[in-house]
C-alpha cells in the first residue's frame, strides 16, 4: 500500500499508520519516507517513559498524554515498544486497551510495537516511528519501554527527557534495577505512591544519587505520583519541562546526542553494508559454502570473513575505477 506523503505531512492517521508499516517491512521504502520527511522533523518533544513491567508506564503515559492535549492544546503521539505482543505489522490505534480512551480522542495517534522482527532492529524503528509522528505535526511524542535490557535502552534514547517509573515496595530490588537505566533517568517517577513504601524508595534513591552524581550536574527530581488517581502529573510535567530547559543550555546534552547520532549512523552504515555484501557478494549459495567451511572446521571464521571482505573490496575498488573515482 502506498503511503501519501502530502496526507502524512498533514497529520493523517492512516497515512501515518501506513508509513510506520513500510517502517517495520519494508526498506527500500521506508528510506525514501525517511529522506523525503526528514526537512519536516525536528520540532517534536519528545518524553521516554520506562520501568519495570506492571510499573504504570501505559496508566501514565495516558494521563500525560492528556495533560498534554487538554492542558497544553498540544497534539500527541504515543509509541509503545511492547515486548509481550506479537508481532501484528499494521493496526491503526494501538490494541493497548488502557490507551484506547485517549487513542479515540482527537490529536492523538497511538502505535504499539513489539520487539522482534524488525529489519535493523527494534531502537532504528522507533526513531524511525517518531520521526514519522514528528513530521506529522505531533507536538509531543510519548515512547513506553519497559526497561530491561540494551535495546530497551537505546530505544529511548530518542527522547529529549527520560522518565524511569520505580513503584514503593520494590525494596532491595532497586539495587537490581539495571545501571544503565539509572543512568538515563532525567526524572524518577514513584508511581503508585498510595502504596506503602514511598518513603524507604526515595531515601534510596537519594542515596544512590549521592553517591554517584551525573556528570552534567543535573540532579534528577523525585516526583510522586498516583497515575490511576491522576494525581501528580502536573509536578511530572513541571519537572520534565524544568530538564528540558536545563538541557537546552547543557554541552553535555549536545556531546550526548553527537554521540547517538554516530551511534546511529554506524549501525545504519553496519546493517547496509552487511546487506549490501550478502546481497551482491554472497549470492547463489555462496554463504553457504562458506557456512559450511567453518562448521566442519576447515577454516576458522576471521579468515572467511577476512576472504569475504577482500573480495568485496576488490570489486568496490574496481567500481571505484570504472566510474572515474
Ligand atoms: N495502586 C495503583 N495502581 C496503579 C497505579 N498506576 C497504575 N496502576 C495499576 O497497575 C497496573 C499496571 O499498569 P500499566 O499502566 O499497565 O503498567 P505498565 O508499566 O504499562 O505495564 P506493562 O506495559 O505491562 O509493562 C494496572 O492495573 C494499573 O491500574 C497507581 O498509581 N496506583
Ligand atoms: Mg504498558
Amino acid at each position: 500500500m502506498p503511503v501519501d506523503l502530502n496526507k502524512l505531512l498533514q497529520g493523517d492517521p492512516r497515512a501515518i499508520a501506513r508509513a510506520i508499516t513500510c517502517i517495520e517491512n519494508d526498506r527500500e521504502n521506508s528510506a525514501r519516507i525517511l529522506k523525503t520527511i526528514f526537512p519536516h522533523t525536528g520540532h517534536a518533544f519528545v518524553v521516554g517513559v520506562t520501568g519495570a513491567p506492571g510499573s504504570g508506564k501505559s496508566t501514565l503515559v495516558d494521563r500525560l498524554a492528556r495533560f498534554y492535549l487538554n492542558g497544553q492544546k498540544k497534539s500527541v503521539g504515543i509509541v509503545a515498544v511492547d515486548p509481550t505482543s506479537p508481532f501484528t505489522g499494521g493496526a491503526i490505534l494501538g490494541d493497548r486497551i488502557r490507551m484506547q480512551n485517549v487513542a479515540l480522542e482527537e490529536g492523538i495517534f497511538i502505535r504499539s510495537m513489539a520487539t522482534r522482527g524488525f529489519l535493523g532492529g527494534l531502537s532504528r524503528a522507533t526513531h524511525d516511528a517518531v520521526s514519522i509522528l514528528d513530521a506529522a505535526h505531533k507536538e509531543v511524542i510519548l515512547v513506553e519501554t519497559v526497561g530491561v535490557g540494551q535495546d530497551e535502552i537505546d530505544v529511548i534514547k530518542v527522547a529529549h527527557v527520560n522518565l524511569v517509573l520505580l513503584v514503593p515496595g520494590m525494596g532491595d530490588d532497586i539495587q537490581a534495577i539495571k545501571a544503565g537505566i539509572m543512568e538515563i533517568a532525567d526524572v524518577f517517577v514513584i508511581n503508585k505512591a498510595d502504596r506503602e513504601g514511598v518513603e524507604r524508595i526515595e531515601a534510596q534513591l537519594l542515596a544512590m544519587l549521592s553517591i554517584s552524581p551525573r556528570p552534567d550536574g543535573w540532579v534528577p527530581p523525585l516526583v510522586r505520583t498516583i497515575a490511576t488517581l491522576n494525581e501528580g502529573i502536573n509536578p511530572l510535567a513541571a519537572a520534565i519541562e524544568s530538564y528540558a530547559r536545563f538541557a537546552k543550555d547543557s554541552a553535555l546534552f549536545i556531546q550526548k546526542r553527537r554521540t547517538h547520532a554516530r551511534e546511529r549512523l554506524l549501525e545504519l552504515l553496519g546493517e547496509q553494508l552487511v546487506g549490501k555484501v550478502v546481497h551482491e557478494h554472497l549470492e547463489n549459495g555462496l554463504l553457504d559454502q562458506y557456512v559450511e567451511l567453518v562448521a566442519s572446521r576447515q577454516s576458522d571464521p576471521y579468515s572467511v570473513v577476512d576472504e569475504i571482505i577482500s573480495g568485496f573490496c576488490g570489486e568496490t575498488s574496481q567500481n571505484r575505477k570504472g566510474s572515474g573515482l
